[in-house]
């Protein structure tokens, strides 16, 4: 028998969420794995059918950048197919309902590329890894429109018509850096959080990784919500073992209710 999924979180979490001024939260692939996104560590995962050092740097793209620009088309098309979960929408409440307090400062950052956090209806979200929609000329910088990344001869990668450069996803890769301004902004809303919210990450991937820490640091507490452990949770104040998009929907449900003892 699985504990109900209120029980699953501890008291002392949703009367900090329910008081706190400053919120921010951290998500991995794992909240957008219930909308059918495959994640990239789990069994099954994205890195066990493909090595991210053949996909995920730009020695890879350059070397084959059909065999990249490919998967990425299929990715793309699994991102479009998808919807938001309640994982994603309860995050678009939590914002609304700390933003709605006196001094309220709320922000999400995601490692995700899916663009599912925006079409939940989040506004104070930082993507620190990029978006798989967006594609840009590793030439001249122009950002490319949909039909010519897409309509492509076969064997022939997606060049920009300006000036053929190759066409990339505007993903961050290994050994590159984040988009200007992405990390500044996710360690200051780190650095001030009252509550921190890890969700759905290995935290196996760096300076994304260190934002909870950096939280934890600075006086925050730190919950994680995973169906397993992090390579972190032993530094943090909560693990809250579910899925995303159970457990979430119940927590904000358990801030909006909770009233002074
Ligand atoms: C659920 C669930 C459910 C499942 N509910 N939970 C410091 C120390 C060591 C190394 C480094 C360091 N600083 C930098 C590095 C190097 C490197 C790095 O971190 N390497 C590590 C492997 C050690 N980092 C970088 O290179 C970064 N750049 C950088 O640091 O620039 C500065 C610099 C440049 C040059 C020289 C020196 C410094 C860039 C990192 C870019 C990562 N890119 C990727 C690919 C993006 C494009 C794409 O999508 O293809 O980003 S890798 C991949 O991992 C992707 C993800 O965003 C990222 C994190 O993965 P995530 O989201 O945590 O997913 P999973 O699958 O790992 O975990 C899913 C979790 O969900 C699991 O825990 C499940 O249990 C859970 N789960 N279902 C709740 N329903």
């Amino acid at each position: 028998m699985h504990p109900p999924v209120t029980d699953l979180f501890s008291d002392e979490l949703v009367a900090r969420l329910a008081q706190a001024r400053r919120v921010a939260v951290l998500t991995g692939a794992g909240i957008s794995a219930e909308s059918g996104v495959p994640t990239f560590r789990d069994p099954g995962g994205l890195w066990e059918q493909f090595r991210p050092e053949e996909l995920a740097n730009v020695e890879a793209f350059l070397r084959n950048p059909v065999l990249v620009q490919g998967w990425y088309a299929h990715r793309r098309a699994v991102v479009e197919r998808v919807q938001p979960n309640p994982g994603h929408h309860a995050l678009a409440d939590l914002e609304a309902l700390v933003t709605a307090r006196p001094g309220g400062d709320f922000l999400l950052a995601t490692q995700n590329v899916d663009g599912l956090h925006e079409r939940a209806g989040s506004q104070h979200l930082v993507e620190l890894h990029g978006n798989l929609r967006r594609t840009y000329c590793t030439r001249c910088g122009r950002e490319a429109e949909e039909h010519e990344v897409e309509a492509v001869a076969s064997g022939e990668p997606a060049r920009c018509p300006a000036c053929s450069g190759l066409l990339r996803p505007d993903v961050v890769w290994f050994g590159e850096m984040l988009p200007e301004g992405a990390m500044d902004r996710a360690t200051e809303a780190a650095t001030h959080a009252e509550v921190f919210l890890s969700v759905g990450t290995s935290a196996a991937v760096y300076p994304a990784a260190g934002l909870p820490l950096v939280a934890k640091a600075h006086g925050a507490y730190v919950a994680e919500v995973n169906v397993e452990r992090s390579e972190i949770v032993a530094h943090l104040d909560e693990h809250v073992r579910g899925r995303a998009g159970e457990v979430l929907p119940a927590l904000v449900e358990r801030v909006r209710a909770w009233r002074v003892p």
